[in-house]
């Protein structure tokens, strides 16, 4: 954009003939600026993703996993893009939940092998590698996951990384890094073992095998399965449904259910005690029980 401005200066001063001073190039630049940081998020045009901003209320983003020749294999470029994509999410005030989406053939077949390839083992000990791939974990908005086809490796990762994952009917689950010589990187052997239990995640990461939509539901690790092609429809209306409560206990919920993930029973309780106490302390939850007992429905402000 900056380079725009420079570029429209310069024309502007060959055409006219004349020498704009140094302050009015400035302040160009810096509206330039304002402008490239503000477009807003649906309106950017992205290379390896899409987004959209859908529902009655327009409160559910859409982010889709866009790469379909490569099966949406993980890239850097792509996963610095979701990350864009999930912050400004994360900042929008009118966005209530967001759906995290691949084609119909896969949501992510892994991390980019062919990316992956040259990486040597300093090189990832000192870029860190994989650590700027965990925003989807970090975001305070609900994430649904609408997986159709292979979640597979950094696939099955990410999905993980969402808070609630609905698949479609032909949904296929695996972490087959070990068929390459390697193991997960980003939670295949943490969350999936606390989500489906020690042997099955053993099972799957030591054989690399997949495991169909209708298992996944079976041990625990998708919520839901639904026809391919109304999977995207349900993961929406699941984001609206979530929508019509108070955005600001939603994150204090999601919160508190993460915290079972990362603490013992009794801290998790403790946690959860002083955030029910807390929620007394908004103007939501004060609406809330007043809508109940005047049988209305409840208008919050996520405050
Ligand atoms: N990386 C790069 N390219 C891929 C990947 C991948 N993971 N998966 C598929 N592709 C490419 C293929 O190379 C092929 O490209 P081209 O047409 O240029 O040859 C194209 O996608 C289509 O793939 P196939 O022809 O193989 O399609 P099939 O329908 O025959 O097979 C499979 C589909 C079974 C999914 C197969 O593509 C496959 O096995 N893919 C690799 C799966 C895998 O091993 N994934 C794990 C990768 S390692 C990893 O994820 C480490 C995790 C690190 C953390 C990530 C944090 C989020």
């Amino acid at each position: 954009m900056a380079n725009i401005a420079r570029l429209l200066t310069k024309r502007a001063q060959d055409q006219l003939n004349v020498v704009y001073p140094l302050q009015v190039i400035t302040r160009l630049n810096s509206s330039c600026k304002y402008l490239t940081e503000h477009i807003p998020i649906s309106n950017k045009s992205w290379e390896f993703i899409k987004t959209e901003v859908t529902g009655e209320k327009k409160n559910v983003a859409v982010i889709t996993l866009n790469r379909p020749k490569a099966l949406n294999a993980l890239r850097n470029g792509l996963m610095k893009e979701l990350s864009t994509a999930l912050k400004a999410y994360g900042k929008d005030a009118n966005i209530s939940a967001i759906v995290l989406t691949g084609s119909e053939k896969a949501f992510a077949a892994g991390a980019d092998i062919k990316e992956m390839a040259p990486n040597t083992y300093s090189q990832c000990i000192q870029g860190n590698f994989l650590n700027d791939w965990t925003e989807v974990a970090r975001t305070q908005k609900p994430i649904i996951a609408a997986v159709n086809g292979y979640a597979l490796g950094g696939g099955c990762e990410l999905a993980m990384m969402c808070d609630i994952i609905y698949a479609g009917d032909k949904a296929k689950f695996g972490q087959p890094e070990i068929a390459l010589g390697t193991i997960p990187g980003a939670g295949g052997t943490q969350r999936l073992t606390r989500v489906v239990g020690k042997s099955k995640a053993m099972e799957m990461c030591l054989t690399g095998n997949m495991i169909n939509a209708q298992e996944a539901e079976k041990v625990g690790l998708v919520s839901k399965v639904i026809p391919a092609d109304q999977l995207l429809a349900e993961a929406v209306k699941l984001g609206e449904k979530i929508g019509t409560h108070s955005n600001l206990i939603v994150q204090l919920c999601k919160e508190a259910v993460n915290t079972a993930f990362e603490t013992t029973l009794e801290e998790g309780l403790k946690y959860e005690r002083r955030f029910n106490h807390a929620t007394f302390s908004t103007i939501d939850c004060k609406e809330g029980v007043k809508a109940f007992i005047e049988k209305r429905p409840a208008k919050f402000i996520n405050e």
